[in-house]
């Protein structure tokens, strides 16, 4: 294949990341139905840890892997907690040809229609384990007193990367926030002083495709202890009656995507560790961590720890969200009123009123900040702030018929014509009132300089025996892209704003009808 060959970064969120049908080989995977206890599939790795072979293990009573004792302590917590996630992990004593060995089993429940699985996964305990409840305790409950104290996002961020990184050990821990188009940039940053910094660095969206994103909302912490594991894989891994792959959503030791590891290791990265965090119901963002020294395991509890850190974080964004815009809901609303009354003033056009002329001093910039605004009425244009010194092309524009309301953030792009009548001009947000009448906000360019961690446009594709991929870039090395001809955008907020002031104005308008009738009279 030539290799100019495009193909879409949108392919990257085909991949079926949830049923890999492998796990990382740090653990081990037993799911057994939850009536029968008889094993369904095992990961192949059990054999060089603990010297079982599969086909022993398929279709034989759970009790034959962990003994009589230890099948009777799962089954007595299976019985008794409802929730199986919120009780991990489980400690174990599993006999093996080593003898017995300590492991924290991490358990969930998998229904399957008429049946349900319970996945087992099972982590020989290490040192690292040294960390003991009351550390952990105390540690959340320290960062959860200092967020609570906090206002500022940012502040938040820096605790957050501080705290993981002094919990975990990582050598590098950082704020990653999405953009609404879902790149993403680093906004808080923790790392070993000879790391370079990451800070304000951008990504863009394809770097974590849109099923990854959709996977860790449900899943909120995933480790990768080795990005040169070589996976274990899950047997028969398809289900017996519905012939459907194991579902590994919720499996902490689920085998990551080739291409992700291949991206950690382009990037010098041994271990990472990602933690969900979520504002008003979605992904915001996650703390990313790096280790780049060499592979890193951290026992369950540190890395509940840090998931707890990470859900302590997204409640303080959320309501932080909420009462931001709960303000701006506020100031919104009155500033509305004062103009709605503004606009009844009888000595006045309605232009006039809506720019400031009318007592209150009120003005449509007060409403959605713009550099200038534009009220269209009477064959006029009244202005307020700064605009171009012609408006008749924006006039005639208005006054043709179109959409009720308007937005653009890059109006060089969206209505060129209309840009070029324009200069200075980079947003315009209109609305359209009956009888030619209309409202604009008009926004200059807001020149921005992005710094990208790497040609984000640069996809390599890779023809290796199958369907060409594409496969990560190879350079992270800076990449600064000068974005012109746009506007801050306008927000949501701000196109609501605007839509409700017009409609309030169209009872305005009838009125002013009315007292013309009776002039006429
Ligand atoms: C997953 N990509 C991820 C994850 C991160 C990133 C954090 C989550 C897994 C983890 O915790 O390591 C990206 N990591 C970053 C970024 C920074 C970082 C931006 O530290 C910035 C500092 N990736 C590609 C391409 C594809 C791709 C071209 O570059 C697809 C063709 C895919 N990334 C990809 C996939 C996953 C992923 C599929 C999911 C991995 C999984 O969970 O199985």
């Amino acid at each position: 294949l030539p290799t100019t060959t495009t193909l879409d970064p949108a392919t990257c969120a085909l991949e079926p990341i949830h049923i890999p049908g492998a796990i990382q080989p740090h653990g081990l995977l037993v799911a057994v139905d939850e009536a029968t206890l008889v094993i369904e599939h095992v990961s192949e790795n059990i054999t060089d840890l603990w010297g079982h072979a599969v086909d022993d293990l398929l279709g034989v009573h759970l009790a034959e892997l962990v003994g009589a004792e230890t099948t009777a302590q799962v089954r007595h917590h299976v019985e008794t907690f409802v929730e199986l996630r919120a009780r991990n992990p489980l400690p174990l004593q599993i006999p093996t040809s080593d003898g017995l060995v300590d492991v924290d089993a991490v358990l969930h429940r998998l229904p399957l229609g008429a049946r349900t699985l319970l996945v087992i996964e099972l982590e020989p305990t290490t040192d690292l384990a040294a960390s003991t409840f009351p550390d952990l305790y105390q540690t959340v409950r320290h960062v959860a007193d200092v967020l609570a104290e906090l206002r500022d996002v940012d502040a938040m961020a820096e605790v957050a990367v501080a705290e993981v990184r002094a919990l975990t050990g990582f050598d590098r821990v950082m704020v990653y926030r999405f953009t609404e188009s879902y790149d993403g940039e680093v906004v808080a940053e923790s790392r070993a002083p000879d790391l370079e910094p990451f800070l304000g660095l951008r990504y863009p969206a394809s770097d974590i495709p849109a099923q990854a994103r959709a996977l860790y909302e449900k899943s909120r912490v995933r480790l990768i202890t080795d990005a040169r594991y070589t996976p274990a894989r899950v047997l028969p891994g398809i289900d017996r009656a519905t012939g459907e792959p194991l579902d590994l959503t919720h499996a902490g030791l689920r085998s990551v995507s080739p291409t992700h590891l291949e991206y950690l290791r382009n990037m010098g990265v041994a271990a990472s560790m990602s933690v969900s965090l979520m504002s008003e119901g979605r992904l915001w963002g996650l703390i990313t961590c790096h280790h780049t020294s060499g592979p890193r395991h951290l026992p369950f509890g540190v890395r509940s720890a840090a998931e707890f850190i990470g859900t302590t974080l997204s409640e303080r964004l959320s309501a932080r969200a909420e009462e931001t815009e709960v303000q701006i809901a506020r100031r919104t609303e009155s500033t509305l009123v004062q103009l709605l009354i503004a606009s009844r003033d009888a000595d006045r056009t309605l232009g006039e009123t809506l720019t400031g002329q009318a007592a209150s001093g009120v003005t449509l910039l007060d409403l959605v900040p713009a550099v200038g605004a534009v009220a269209v009425g009477d064959g006029r244009c009244e202005t307020v702030g700064t605009v171009p010194d012609d408006l008749e092309a924006l006039r005639a524009w208005v006054e043709a018929p179109g959409p009720e309301v308007v937005s653009s953030a890059h109006l060089a792009a969206d209505h060129p014509e209309l840009a070029a009548a324009l200069p200075g001009v980079a947003g315009i947000l209109a609305v359209r009132l009956p009888e030619q009448r209309a409202l604009v906000w008009l926004r200059a360019e807001d020149i921005e300089v992005v710094t990208w961690a790497g040609h984000p446009h640069e996809h390599r594709i890779v023809v290796d025996g199958g369907a060409p991929r594409i496969a990560p870039r190879t350079s992270f090395d800076r990449w600064t892209e000068t974005v012109r001809e746009t506007s801050v955008p306008w927000s949501d907020q701000q196109v609501q704003a605007v839509t409700a002031l017009r409609r309030r104005l169209l009872e305005t308008l009838l009125l002013r009808s009315r007292w013309n009738v009776q002039a006429a009279l």
